[in-house]
């Protein structure tokens, strides 16, 4: 088993913390432990400390779910004392493993919102991050404000003192820090959003607003919320993964992390109380992310995603699969040159086609062994992120819609659960309700388009692309994704 114990003595090929985790103390609270923040935010703290003398950087992680496999993963943490392994994988297939040690301390919060609060409020606890999905900061993408009639903030809002979300997690903790005088901790969200620091700052102040407005002025004024632009496929590890890095590494670790060798992390430089230097270890600080962030989700997340949907309909189940089929790779790449590049301006140094040649080269990696269903989970939140802003322009401008209408209809298509083959597979979608999944697979197609994923353009006037959407999903019903792909 790994743990403490074995750090002397690793396998060959297998690099340690540099450090004596023992001597690391926590300084950042991270909500939402998945293998994405272990393999990201994680890996970057962890080459940032240096050897011999870490300083304050230990990370504590904090799980908000409740229920057996959350219990067992917290379980898992504490005999492996934090400590997990990350296998980083070229095309090639080329390996390097690491045993990542910033991990300190892992919290179920349902098991003991308590500890949590106590450890929010401890002074030395300097930045809170987060990933906690696209779909998790519970904005009405209409209005852009925060939902407070959704019954689990309704749930804490009555109950401030034992929240359960992070919401009434972090303002609680921010209400206690004030009044002890110990000052704010930055809130750092991590998610693929665009202006995820401004998405966090309304969802937190939003929340705090409904609870104490003299307090959500005080988060305003005195706590910061950096924008960020993170990056790297981390796929899912099931069982049959994990025996397979145990036997590539040697180890014994029950919760090993798995992604490909490239990372990016673009960070805008607002911490209220301190960060690590994250520089040292290829963190880029920029004064806006914006153009960062534009590229990165209208043109990996949305070509991925989009991909996805086409790829499942056509009875693939991984993405080096799907981007190895030459209609498919046609269709995204058409996609991210005809619709997306013309309308970014990529920050300056950013050459968008080289970018868009490493995002194919990057779904082409097959060690990575990343599935579809996992690229398409949540499409519903996802959606909205990625193909927003283009949908948008491409409305304002009178931009040719068949291709953006292609990639929602085949989104939506996808939701059936049954590719071309007659296969079946399971969405994952948990925001959705029934009603809405049934919305999808109804067999008028123009019934999905009363779903929030359409909520960011519902605005304006949609007629051309409801029919385009419309005709594709009909063209792909009849006819097939193949004998249908628009050039
Ligand atoms: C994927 C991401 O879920 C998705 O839609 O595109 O998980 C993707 O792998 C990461 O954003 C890469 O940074």
């Amino acid at each position: 088993m790994l743990n403490r114990a074995i750090l002397g003595n690793l396998p060959e090929g297998v690099r340690g913390p540099a450090y004596d985790p023992a001597t690391l103390t926590p300084g950042i609270v991270h909500f939402g432990v998945g293998n994405f923040f272990r393999a990201h935010e994680a890996w970057y703290v962890e080459r940032c400390l240096d050897r011999g003398k870490p300083g304050p950087w230990g990370i504590v992680g904090v799980g908000l779910t409740s229920g057996a496999r959350s219990e067992r993963k917290a379980e898992t943490f504490r005999a492996q004392d934090g400590l997990y392994s990350l296998t980083e994988v070229d095309a090639d297939g080329a390996r390097t493993v690491r045993v990542i040690g910033v991990l300190r301390e892992y919290l179920l919060a349902p098991a003991d919102p308590e500890a949590v609060l106590a450890r929010l409020c401890d002074p030395a606890i300097r930045i809170v991050s987060m990933t906690i999905t696209e779909g998790g900061y519970n904005i009405d993408e209409e209005t852009g404000e925060f939902r407070i009639d959704n019954p689990r903030v309704e749930a804490d809002l009555a109950n401030p003192q034992a929240p359960a979300t992070v919401f009434g997690f972090v303002v609680e903790a921010l209400r206690r820090r004030r009044a002890a005088g110990t000052g704010p901790f930055t809130v750092m969200s991590c998610d693929n959003l665009r202006h995820n620091g401004q998405v966090a700052r309304t969802a937190f102040v939003g929340y705090a607003r409904a609870c104490d407005p003299d307090l959500a002025q005080w988060i305003e004024a005195n706590v910061t919320f950096p924008c960020s632009m993170v990056d790297r496929i981390t796929p899912s590890v099931d069982a049959r993964m994990r025996d397979l890095l145990n036997r590539e590494s040697g180890l014994d670790d029950a919760l090993p992390v798995l992604a490909e060798d490239f990372s990016q992390w673009v960070l805008e430089d607002s911490f209220c109380a301190g960060r690590p230097p994250l520089e040292k270890a290829g963190v880029e600080f920029v004064s806006d992310v914006t153009g960062y962030e534009q590229v990165k989700v209208r043109m990996l997340n949305a070509a991925h995603v989009t991909l996805g949907a086409l790829g499942l309909l056509l009875g693939y189940r991984y993405v080096h699969d799907a981007i190895a089929d030459a209609d498919l790779h046609r269709f995204i790449n058409a996609y991210l040159q005809k619709d997306v590049m013309t309308q970014i301006h990529a920050p300056q140094g950013l050459d968008l086609d080289a970018y868009r040649r490493k995002v194919i080269s990057r779904f082409s990696n097959r060690a990575v062994a990343d599935t579809l269903l996992r690229i398409c989970s949540d499409g519903a939140s996802k959606s909205q992120v990625f193909w927003t802003d283009t949908v948008r322009r491409s409305l304002q401008s009178g931009h040719d819609l068949s291709r953006i209408a292609f990639g929602l209809a085949a989104y939506l298509e996808m939701l059936r659960g049954i590719d071309e083959k007659g296969e079946t597979y399971t969405p994952l979608e948990p925001t959705l309700t029934e009603g809405q999944v049934a919305l999808a697979r109804d067999t008028d197609p123009a019934a999905a388009l009363a779903l929030p994923a359409f909520d960011g353009w519902r605005d304006l006037q949609t007629p051309e692309l409801t029919q385009a959407i419309v005709a594709a999903r009909r063209a792909i019903r009849e006819h097939g994704v193949r004998a249908s792909l628009p050039d």
